[in-house]
């Protein structure tokens, strides 16, 4: 069994959509992030040294604690041998560690300035839209080449960055606008394990559709 120590976030839902993909067992532990503020509690800082979800234990296999949602994505691939191809490992990798490094820090800067704390920062509200039609403009080019991000198999790379698209409606940039990231985002929000990974904190949500 798995312990998923999480909260409903895009990097939260990375976590459980691959667990349903896998068909692992997992239970949820809750990390309320806002009102507790518990990740700062010292429990939780020893299994995640910079106070973040997620993190998960694997109870039946090194029953050590993994942080870093790309990490995590990278053992459970190579656990279960799937969505983590050996022959295709460095194309995954570059599309995975963009999303780990560039497209998830940046759009969430984008909902801090432009979702959360409108009004407070010109310069960020600016900056960070500019950046995330850029993310939006380069995905749907890569899109148009290639079936899913590192190539003609949904791997890992495609499961870290779906559900960051998937709080399109609060970017307003309109992904409708873009062809190829659409028919990627669907397909990819058609899949039981995704539509189930989605509601793992709260099974009333539904997918926002393009
Ligand atoms: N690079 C980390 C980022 C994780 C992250 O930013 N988690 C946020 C929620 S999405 C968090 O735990 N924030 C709590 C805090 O920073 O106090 C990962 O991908 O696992």
């Amino acid at each position: 069994m798995i312990e998923l120590f999480s909260a409903d976030t895009p990097n939260g839902k990375k976590i459980s959509i691959m667990l349903e993909e896998i068909e692992y067992e997992y239970k949820v532990t809750n990390v309320d992030l806002h009102e507790k503020k518990e990740q700062f509690k010292t429990e939780f800082r020893k299994i995640s040294p910079f106070s973040k979800i997620p993190v998960i234990i694997d109870h039946n296999n090194n029953k050590e604690a993994i942080f870093e949602s790309g990490a995590i994505l990278m053992y459970l691939g190579e656990r279960s041998n799937k969505f983590y191809d050996k022959e295709n490992k460095l194309k995954i990798n570059q599309w995975l560690m963009s999303q780990m490094g560039y497209v998830g820090p940046m759009i969430g800067q984008h909902h801090q300035f432009h979702h959360y704390h409108k009004g407070k920062s010109e310069f960020g509200e600016k900056r960070y839209f500019e950046i995330t039609r850029r993310i939006y403009e380069d995905l749907d080019e890569r899109l148009g080449q290639s079936k899913f991000l590192a190539g003609d198999k949904y791997t890992i790379a495609d499961i870290a960055t779906w559900p960051w698209i998937a709080r399109h409606p609060i970017h307003d940039i309109g992904l409708s606008k873009f062809s190829h990231l659409s028919r990627w985002y669907l397909e990819i929000s058609r899949r039981p394990a995704v539509v189930k990974g989605f509601k793992f904190m709260n099974k009333e949500i539904e997918i926002p559709l393009p």
